[in-house]
């Protein structure tokens, strides 16, 4: 468009205006649909311009203005507000089975009066999310007062907070009713929760006074909005999901907005709030069951916690037809999972050591059924963190396990300590072989120094060696190695591929049977490629991906062993540390020998010319892959891609150019349909690995 160069200079209440709808804009696709179209600092530009504007014209400052989001102000206390509409709460379903999902819909049909022969009802199903939840209060489209809940009659006027987070709309379009309550939960982000703790880590080592981690995100998003200085509010990420309404006046036009909560959460969404994209419209309880299912695997890879999932009867006339008891919907219930944190005590602190040397505090607990599964063990990490806690044996802790992590202490309920223990040091000596036990400058870890000759260290690297990603020597598992270390038989990896039918049979629990099929798979694993060698040789840092990198770059192992540490650096993703850490390992007389010994054991793989640069046809491009494939099995095309250069993303965003969909595709195709992302097959896949582009 070209300017008009005759047209008025803006007046400055015309230019703020201007500013303000801007800014509104790019906030929106920044925050709430992350998906930002000008550079930050293009933003900050604007955003400078109306605080300066704002400065000079006081009386152009309103309350939607977006540099109010900084906030400032310090309150010596929080204002009570009574909710037009009360703040309900909702019924948990702590039956976290199949059948909490199965009882509710029973519920709801017999309240309804329906027979087993009438239709299944329809529900919303939404997350449970683990945060605080929050009123927001709009007057002609402008963002006027926020309240958490409180008793549900009256809560604290939080206004002050919530208007620093950017993904609460501080002004609505045109088309909303006069007042419009929408109501929400304010949660922080686990990464934004690590980033933060991070920082108030940084700021204790620094001496800061009256500084202080936080034990879990939900915490921490609720310290944060019942902060009285809403400047430091506003240094704390907190995010908002929105999921229902309160006061709704004067609605445009004679037509109900939405007859359906999906309507209600769609409409919510084009207002301009996060909506999260998991809500699903089920057909009666088996659907309810499977979405209870879908979400429980996909917990911990959402960025944000979750207790559970909740139901809501679709309907919203069948809504009003339910009705409540006392301060719950009858036609809503949160169905939660097993709980993630659960209090126990400390027995002892034991320090075990690992593959590489690394000394890790343990604290043993009393039995606590935690995350799906009874946990008697939980990390501390390392002395810093163990001290940090200040966990000691007999105290209350609260005892945490998310999905496939290793349980962990959060914290030490410090008024359940009973006298004075010490608190926990590490050992000057290595626990098990003796070896003096050093932290290297700038590392929070304690490592023993004894090498294989630690018989911990030794049982690890035989166990990583053996494992389903390495050698995959199927029934060399930690019992058995234990035994083989301990009795001496087998001290380094060679020994594995000495061992007789006799020596096997003679252990304990171990049956002639189980020998045979030990050497068998012993026998097997002598035939594999050299990334699985590379990568069961467990030099430090060199994952998988790693080792396939070095094995495409140099084509042989030799090369590899003689390679400088500059030739290292050439591998694509190798960096200095790594590389050193190769050097290093290959440097050492005895890893060259258990390299040679292995050979010498027979076991062998096929070696290539080194790369010349392999044609990367996909590099720059990102691929998501989501369902079964009719050939390929989804690592493998994983493989592929990388290979041809490709990044292979997790999820769907607008940064990816092609998603590909084999049978049962999951929620990740209809984020591409939603986001207008390339959907491709597998063969369209294979081709583009050939090609590089369609033709
Ligand atoms: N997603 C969602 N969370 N949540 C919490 N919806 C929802 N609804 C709630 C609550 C307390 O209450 C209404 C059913 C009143």
């Amino acid at each position: 468009m070209t300017p008009d160069l005759f047209a008025a200079a803006p007046t400055p209440a015309e230019r703020a205006a201007e500013l303000r709808a801007e800014l509104h804009h790019h906030a929106h696709r920044y925050y709430v649909l992350d998906d930002p179209e000008i550079p930050d600092a293009e933003y900050d530009r604007l955003f400078r311009e109306l605080q300066a504007l704002e400065s000079q014209h006081p009386e152009l400052l309103t309350p939607d203005s977006p540099t109010q989001r900084v906030g400032g102000a310090v309150l010596d206390g929080f204002a009570t507000v009574r909710h037009a509409v009360p703040m309900l709460s909702i019924r948990t379903e702590t039956d976290t089975e199949a059948t909490g999902a199965e009882a509710f819909d029973a519920r709801v049909r017999r309240e309804l009066g329906l027979s087993d022969t009438d239709p299944p009802v329809d529900y919303v199903a939404e997350l449970k999310f683990d945060g605080l939840a929050i009123s927001l209060r709009y007057e002609a489209g402008v963002l006027v007062q926020a309240a958490t809940r409180g008793d549900g009659e009256v809560g604290e006027d939080v206004t002050q907070n919530i208007r620093t987070i950017g993904q609460v709309p501080l002004r609505l379009p045109t088309d909303v009713p006069a007042i419009l309550e929408v109501r929400g939960e304010v949660y922080m982000r686990r990464d934004d929760f690590d980033a933060l703790n991070e920082r108030q880590r940084a700021k204790i080592a620094a001496g800061a006074k009256g500084e202080k981690t936080f034990v879990n995100p939900r915490n921490a998003a609720a310290g944060a909005v019942r902060q009285l200085d809403s400047g430091i509010a506003a240094q704390r990420p907190l995010s908002f999901f929105a999921y229902g309404l309160g006061e709704v006046l004067n609605g445009h036009g004679s037509e109900p907005l939405f007859t359906t909560q999906h309507g209600l959460l769609m409409r919510l969404r084009d207002w301009g709030f996060p909506v999260a994209e998991q809500t699903r419209v089920c057909h009666g309880s088996e659907q309810l069951i499977s979405f209870h299912r879908d979400i429980g695997i996909q917990r911990d890879s959402l960025p944000y916690d979750i207790d559970g999932v909740v139901y809501k009867v679709n309907d919203l006339s069948l809504q009003r037809q339910l009705g409540f008891v006392t301060r719950e919907p009858r036609w809503a219930v949160a169905h939660k999972y097993p709980a993630q944190e659960q209090l126990t005590t400390v027995q002892a602190i034991d320090v075990q050591v690992g593959r590489t040397g690394k000394l890790t505090p343990v604290a043993k607990l009393a039995p606590v059924f935690v995350g799906g599964v009874t946990v008697t063990n939980a990390t501390l990490h390392n002395e810093l963190e163990a001290r940090r806690k200040d966990v000691r044996v007999g105290d209350t802790v609260i005892v945490r396990r998310a999905g496939d992590v290793i349980p962990e202490v959060v914290s030490v309920v410090s008024d359940k300590r009973v006298g004075d223990p010490p608190p926990f040091s590490m050992p000057t000596h290595c626990p098990i072989c003796g070896s003096e036990a050093v932290r290297e400058e700038g590392e929070a870890d304690h490592r023993c120094t004894g090498g294989l000759f630690c018989s911990a260290q030794r049982k690890q690297a035989i166990l990583h060696y053996a494992q389903r990603r390495a050698l995959d020597i199927e029934g060399l598992g930690d019992k058995l190695v234990e035994q083989l270390v301990d009795a001496g038989v087998v001290r380094t990896l060679p020994d594995l591929y000495r061992l007789g039918l006799t020596a096997l049979a003679s252990l304990e629990r171990m049956g002639e049977k189980s020998a045979g099929n030990l050497l068998q798979a012993l026998d097997q694993s002598r035939h594999t490629t050299l990334p699985r060698f590379l990568f069961g040789l467990g030099i430090r840092h060199v994952g998988e991906a790693t080792a396939r990198d070095l094995a495409r770059h140099f084509g042989g192992l030799d090369r590899i062993m003689a390679a400088s540490v500059d030739e290292l650096l050439e591998v694509p993703d190798v960096g200095p540390v790594v590389a050193r850490s190769i050097r290093t390992f290959f440097d050492q007389d005895h890893n060259r020998e258990v390299v040679e010994q292995l050979r010498a054991c027979g076991v062998s793989w096929e070696e290539g010319a080194p790369a010349e640069r392999a044609p990367q046809p996909l590099a720059g491009k990102t691929f998501v892959l989501t369902g079964t494939f009719p050939t390929l099995r989804r690592e493998q095309a994983k493989e592929l891609l990388e290979a041809a250069g490709a990044k292979v993303a997790g999820s769907v965003s607008k940064k990816t150019d092609y998603v590909v969909a084999g049978e049962d595709a999951g929620s990740k195709l209809d984020k591409a349909r939603e986001l207008g992302v390339a959907v491709i097959d597998e063969a369209t896949m294979q081709r583009l690995l050939t090609e590089g582009s369609f033709t």
